[in-house]
């Protein structure tokens, strides 16, 4: 891997290699995964998660109904858009952009920014995200990939968080390098604390702050900001490994499952371009293109401005038109169409 420094500030990320890694370690992990279908790994339903999805799912069917159908007052509706992007933002630009792929530096007071709203998501510790997520991008679509997507739609979305991991994903799982991770007093302060901070700042702020401001029942703010938000904001970040690993086309790897989604990018802030993606997990944008549907984009671009983040990595056009025209299935712009040359 080289980096190159540009005027703008920001840094292109290219491999040496003619060949994407992606190509070799598909080989290996498609045997791999033959290999491990046949051992004898036993599902294991973990029942108390699965009645909690089930229970809190049927909760927040009522508040979704109520949003989409434009049945709340325009004040619950921009409260819930509000802690919408608080949530969103701190999973694409934080967990995802900043922690898991180190896609650029965040200064001290954005860091602290992102890890506080992070605690709003619980969508397990950053520490617990990052591995998983890692993991996932190492093994996709093998045994050891947590959300492995041919084990189906309900899996890759949901179900992979209500049985025991498979043992390849914890014995593989172990040489991923989270050794910056180690290293983050923060972060690491945020996992130890984890199941104190959070149900604070998941189930009892947004709820106890509009009861407290302007005297909504408490039961009425806990149903809608609280746990139809949190599953809401769940469901989209699913979609991300169901829907974007499924349907769609793969301009830029026909070899892997990713694929780029314009609905799953609209709902959570930019991160359905996840064919892509795959192919460039480093680039800040997780995208070729910068605002096309991304508002994750959008909001590291202003950090930049105001000087909160910096060292931003991106792909130089040519590495990308190469890529695609090597692995892509031909529906990138830079592909000649086909009888041309
Ligand atoms: C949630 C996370 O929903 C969602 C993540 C989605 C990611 C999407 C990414 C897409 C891109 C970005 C899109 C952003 C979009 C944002 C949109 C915003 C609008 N490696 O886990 P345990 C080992 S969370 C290595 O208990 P079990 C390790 O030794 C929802 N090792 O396994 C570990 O011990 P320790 C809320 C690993 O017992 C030990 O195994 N949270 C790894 O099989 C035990 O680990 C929940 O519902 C690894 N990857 O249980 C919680 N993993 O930790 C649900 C494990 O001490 N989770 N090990 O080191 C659980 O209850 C359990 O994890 C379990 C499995 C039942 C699922
Ligand atoms: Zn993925
Ligand atoms: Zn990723």
């Amino acid at each position: 891997i080289m980096t190159n420094k540009i005027e703008s500030g920001k840094t292109e990320v290219f491999s040496t290699s003619p060949i994407p890694e992606t190509e070799e370690a598909k080989k290996t992990y498609t045997a791999d995964s033959k290999s491990q279908n046949k051992s004898d790994y036993k599902l294991e339903i973990v029942w108390v998660n699965a009645i909690f999805f089930l229970i809190v799912n049927a909760i927040s069917l009522r508040g979704t109904y109520d949003l989409v159908f434009f049945r709340l007052p325009w004040t619950s509706t921009a409260y819930m858009w509000s802690l919408f992007y608080i949530n969103g933002i701190s999973i694409t630009a934080g967990a995802h952009r900043l922690w898991a792929h180190k896609c650029y530096k965040a200064k001290l007071p954005l860091k602290i920014f992102l890890l506080v709203c992070n605690l709003t998501a619980f969508q397990n510790s950053i520490y617990d995200w990052v591995r998983d997520h890692r993991v996932h991008h190492r093994f996709v679509d093998t045994n050891a990939d947590p959300h492995n997507s041919t084990r189906g739609f309900f899996f890759s979305h949901m179900g992979w968080l209500m049985v025991k991991k498979h043992p390849e994903v914890k014995q593989k799982g172990q040489i991923v390098d989270m050794s910056d991770l180690r290293s983050d007093p923060l972060v690491m302060f945020q996992h130890k604390y984890y199941f104190y901070l959070m149900p604070i700042f998941t189930f009892l702020l947004p709820a106890l702050i509009p009861v407290y401001f302007f005297g909504t029942d408490f039961w009425y703010a806990f149903r809608l900001y609280s746990l139809t938000r949190w599953t809401l904001v769940l469901h989209g970040t699913w979609c991300v490994n169901s829907v974007a690993h499924m349907f769609g086309y793969k301009p830029y790897d026909k070899f892997i499952s990713s694929t780029q989604s314009i609905w799953v990018s609209f709902f959570v802030l930019g991160e359905g371009w996840h064919n892509y993606h795959h192919a460039f997990p480093w680039d800040y944008k997780a995208s070729e293109f910068p605002y096309y549907v991304n508002f994750t984009t959008a909001f590291i671009d202003l950090c930049a401005k105001i000087g909160l983040a910096y060292d931003l990595k991106t792909v130089k056009q040519d590495v990308i038109n190469l890529r695609a025209q090597r692995t892509g299935n031909g529906s990138h712009a830079s592909v000649p169409p086909s009888g041309t040359s």
